[in-house]
């Protein structure tokens, strides 16, 4: 395995913080053993805890208006996977990449899965995308794509996710996720119930080509493309369509796909009651699907997220195996380091809801106290789990700080050396 960053350069710097490190470690330790945990054992389950990278966030990304590409960003799924590998080679939370067809099409995928486990990284689930048409594409989705009137514009997007499950069989992948942008901008523009059959004729279709292990991961989403209505709107038309197909269909939450103050963490623990929790895109917004990094804006939704997904592992319901990935869109930022940061974030709100104390929690909750049944959230919350994080990576090889070993690296100016330079543009890519 060559790995893109000096393994030299990471020691060095860990070196340099190590015996900080273990001082803060130590006083942490002592802590929660008051509380009658054990860090080490915390430590365990964050060093098992990943989460995948979108192939898409590994570029700067952009809005309607413009896109502003960075020298040395990635041109394609082949440096994109490098700079993946820098992701998880410094954080050591990120072992797998979430791709997105035909983003990343190239004609041998054997030799991409190869190349993939070269750098240390593996795949999860693959993403279709039916809301753009390609040169050359016969059928037109400005008018939908699985919801289409067009019955061949319908077939078309079929034939693609089944395509894409194909290749996701190739990579090692057993999750496909379809997210279609399908919907309207304006009153009586399409018929609901009739639009949503068409969806599910085709997504039936699609789920008859799922091999044995694979999931069909549904993901909903407010608005946008469609600013009147959107057909798989929200999580309610989304658990009702997988359980319309099948047991191997399951429900995605993009934590941006929700209205501004809606309680995410109350679908998420009503999909898992229902056995239809498939998985995550982890973000976070103020507004609108803003693709922002995760824990930026509101990292206490995200804990009580963590929080429900730490109640579910307790009581786990059927094929309870959440796919956690990150999707974003870094229009401000290093991709790199914005992954870094997001995937920290997100660690350590899976660390934080593996040290409440449960038992304390549920008797407040019998007892209806509800000051110590918050105060019982509230004391993992405030409890700095960042050096678990630190020496979990330290130890699978990582670094003590990711992003200033990056900076240190000089990886993105040695990056914009041997790159060709991206484009001017808009969208998300
Ligand atoms: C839609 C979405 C979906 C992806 C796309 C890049 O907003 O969240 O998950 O296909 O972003
Ligand atoms: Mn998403």
């Amino acid at each position: 395995m060559t790995l893109p960053v000096s393994a030299d350069l990471i020691a060095q710097h860990n070196h340099a913080g190590m015996a900080a490190l273990e001082d803060d470690y130590d006083a942490l330790g002592r802590k929660l053993a008051r509380a009658g945990l054990d860090i080490d054992r915390v430590k365990a389950r964050v060093a098992a805890f990943g989460v995948a990278v979108p192939s898409w966030g590994a570029g700067r990304g952009g809005t309607r208006f413009a896109k502003f590409p960075i020298p040395g960003e990635p041109t394609n799924i082949h440096e994109k996977l490098e700079d993946c590998a820098v992701i998880n080679q410094l954080g050591r939370s990120t072992p797998r990449v979430s791709p997105h067809f035909p983003w990343d099409k190239v004609s041998d995928y054997a030799a991409l899965r190869e190349e993939a486990a070269e750098l240390g990284l593996g795949w999860d689930a693959v993403n279709s995308n039916t809301f753009q048409d390609q040169v050359g594409q016969a059928h037109t989705y400005a008018n939908g794509s699985l919801s289409a009137q067009d019955a061949a514009t319908r077939q078309q997007a079929v034939d693609h996710n089944i395509a894409c499950i194909e290749i996701g069989r190739q990579l090692g992948s057993t999750d496909l996720t379809v997210w279609v942008g399908d919907g309207t901008n304006f009153p009586g523009q399409q018929d609901f119930a009739r639009s949503l059959d068409r969806y599910l004729d085709g997504a039936a279709q699609i789920y008859a080509a799922l091999p044995d292990d694979w999931r069909m991961l549904l993901e909903h989403k407010m608005f946008e493309p469609a600013f009147y209505s959107t057909v798989i709107s929200d999580w309610g038309s989304s658990i009702l369509a997988a359980q319309e197909l099948g047991p191997k269909a399951k429900c995605l939450v993009d934590l941006g796909h929700h209205a501004p103050n809606v309680n995410i963490e109350q679908i998420v623990a009503r999909l898992h009651r229902f056995g239809k929790l498939g998985g995550f895109h982890f973000n976070d917004s103020k507004y609108g699907d803003d693709d922002l990094d995760s824990g930026s804006i509101n990292p206490h939704q995200l804990f009580l997220v963590f929080n429900e997904l730490a109640e579910a592992e307790d009581h786990p319901r059927e094929g309870f195996r959440p796919s956690y990935m990150i999707d974003q869109s870094h229009n401000v930022t290093d991709p790199i380091e914005s992954m870094l940061s997001s995937a920290e974030a997100i660690a350590q709100c899976y660390a934080k809801a593996s040290i409440v104390d449960r038992p304390a929690l549920h008797a407040a909750q019998a007892d209806n106290d509800t000051m110590m049944a918050f105060q019982a959230l509230r004391r993992a919350y405030t409890i700095d789990v960042a050096p678990i994080l630190a020496m979990a990576r330290v130890e699978a090889g990582g670094a003590i700080d990711p992003i200033a070993v990056y900076r240190a690296s000089q990886y993105r100016p040695r990056k914009a050396q041997e790159r060709k330079a991206v484009g001017l543009g808009a969208g998300i890519v």
